[in-house]
């Protein structure tokens, strides 16, 4: 996070962390012990040995044991059918469409009891909660939160979290200098800084950027937290006229569910 400030967990409480390298978000909460969700990116998911990954729910402070942490090891997981990994090492102007992975952890209301107590899942609660899923696209222009631990965070090690506004496809098209396919845009969207200091580009200053891929882009509907975007990519970082670049999750919401009862039995 570029130009960001260091929050505690409490205001991401939805945030996870992927075996250290990438964000993620906390999508399910489930009752009835079956196995809970988190939503990553696509390119967060390659070259993932799920012998080895852990998803960290619950901590401000990367490297540290917090009350109410949970070091939870991957069960399985799931890339987009549709990401073309190709598509994202290439420097052609298609973008990178369907830049979304489902993480199976184990159920996390019996992990905390289990670490924590039987009255863990409410002492926890403000420090671990899912962020909803959205019936359809934010509006232009809204003002959203991107969280993560990726470079430009003062200090490295803590949470940050900094504001931006979603763009419309045109007007990333214009900032961006790219002109991506129509379908491209069903899959993804832009944010940042619009041009507040009038110079005819997009400000630069705030950004997401490596390492925190696959996390959060929030937005507040009826006072509760829905993740629109997912961190993909961009150019560079907080550059002005370059906005960075998130999967629209809206358009995978059906994705989402079909996968998850896939990966609850496998
Ligand atoms: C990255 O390399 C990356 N400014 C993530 C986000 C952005 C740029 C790069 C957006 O993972």
């Amino acid at each position: 996070i570029v130009g960001g400030t260091d929050v505690p967990i409490d205001a991401h409480p939805y945030y996870a962390n992927f075996d250290f390298s990438c964000g993620g978000t906390l999508i399910t909460m489930f009752e009835d012990g079956s196995h809970d969700f988190v939503l990553t990116a696509a390119h967060c998911c390659f070259g993932t040995n799920i012998d080895d990954a852990l998803v960290l729910l619950g901590v401000s402070v990367i490297d540290r044991v917090e009350p109410c942490s949970l070091d939870l090891e991957l069960q399985n997981f799931k890339i987009h059918e549709d990401y073309d990994r190709f598509d994202f090492n290439s420097t052609d102007e298609t973008g990178t469409p369907h830049d979304i992975c489902l993480l199976k952890i184990p159920n996390v209301k019996q992990s905390l009891i289990n670490q924590y107590g039987p009255e863990g899942p409410e002492t926890c609660a403000s420090k671990i909660s899912p962020a909803c899923l959205p019936a359809d696209h934010v509006a232009d222009g809204s003002y959203c939160k991107v969280a993560g631990y990726g470079a430009g965070n003062e200090p490295s090690h803590l949470l940050n979290e900094v504001g931006v506004y979603t763009f419309s496809n045109e007007y990333c098209e214009a900032t961006n200098m790219i002109s991506f396919e129509p379908t491209t845009w069903e899959t993804q969207f832009c944010a940042g800084i619009p041009d507040f200091d009038g110079d005819g580009q997009t400000d630069g200053g705030k950004d997401s950027c490596q390492g925190d891929s696959g996390g959060p882009l929030v937005c507040e509907a009826f006072g509760k937290p829905v993740v629109y975007g997912v961190v993909s990519w961009g150019f560079g970082c907080a550059a002005p006229n370059f906005p960075g670049i998130y999967a629209k999750v809206s358009n995978y919401v059906d994705w989402i569910f079909d996968t998850m009862d896939n990966l609850q039995n496998s």
